[in-house]
């Protein structure tokens, strides 16, 4: 269907070849062009057309953006920092309650010393002797070295080990008071023959031996006694001798 474009939509819809020559209007239609007459009366309405085809890619539209989902689950722990900075020096804190005396008063030292002489005399009566920081007492049984050794050992104490005239003569006295022979000294020369040594190994630093000892009498000699003149002599350690110990 053709439309004439100068708008006689009112008249007949006719044109053509056969009445363009007629008209004074130039034909906007070629002569090749197929018009056809539409009948005055409208005929029944055409099927509908098929679908067209699919259009165009439409432009990409705006980002949608629906509502907030849940919060999600916190994730694990990051790695440990760098330590920081050492902080400021804080404030100082209250001052404390006053404490007791570190040092007893001159008043309880005096009394302590009271006490201690008062009790070391009776702890030396009658068959202990005291020289200067040492005190000799005696068991007042004979025992073999071995066991003389042990007895004074689980007393807290050792057998007498007299470094000075002082200390000897103090042993002496007690031996002469006991009345039950010699008794035994620390010393030996178990380890090697004729050197004798103190418990610790040391070599003596007194000694106050008898005329002709030590003597290593049949060879087997090797521990010391002190007899009442205060002289020492090597004799057997299974001998029996009176057990004096020094704390
Ligand atoms: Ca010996
Ligand atoms: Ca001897």
């Amino acid at each position: 269907l053709s439309v004439h474009p100068e708008g006689h939509a009112s008249s007949p819809l006719c044109a053509g070849p056969a009445h363009t020559a007629s008209k004074v209007m130039k034909p906007l239609i070629d002569d090749l062009t197929l018009v056809k007459c539409s009948p005055v009366e409208k005929g029944l309405p055409g099927r509908d057309g098929r679908d067209g085809k699919d259009g165009p890619r439409g432009e990409k539209g705006d980002p949608g953006r629906g509502p907030a989902g849940p919060q999600g689950i916190p994730g694990p722990s990051g790695a440990r920092g760098p330590p920081g900075l050492k902080g400021d020096r804080g404030a100082p804190g209250y001052r404390g309650a006053k404490g007791e005396s570190g040092l007893p008063g001159k008043e309880q030292v005096e009394h302590l010393q009271r006490a201690y002489l008062q009790c070391k005399k009776v702890e030396i009566f009658p068959n202990g002797r005291g020289v200067g920081q040492k005190v000799f007492k005696s068991a007042g049984f004979l025992q073999s070295s071995y066991e003389a050794r042990q007895v004074c050992t689980q007393a807290g104490g050792q057998l007498p080990s007299p470094r000075s005239a002082a200390e000897n003569q103090a042993l002496q006295q007690l031996v002469h008071f006991e009345n039950k022979g010699a008794a035994f000294l620390s010393m030996t020369d178990f380890w090697k023959e004729g050197w004798f040594t103190y418990p610790g190994g040391a070599f003596l630093v007194y000694s106050n031996w008898a005329p002709g000892e030590p003597n290593d009498d049949s060879g087997r000699e090797d521990c010391v006694e002190i007899m009442a003149n205060g002289k020492w002599n090597d004799v057997p350690c299974g001998a029996n001798r009176l057990v004096i110990c020094e704390f």
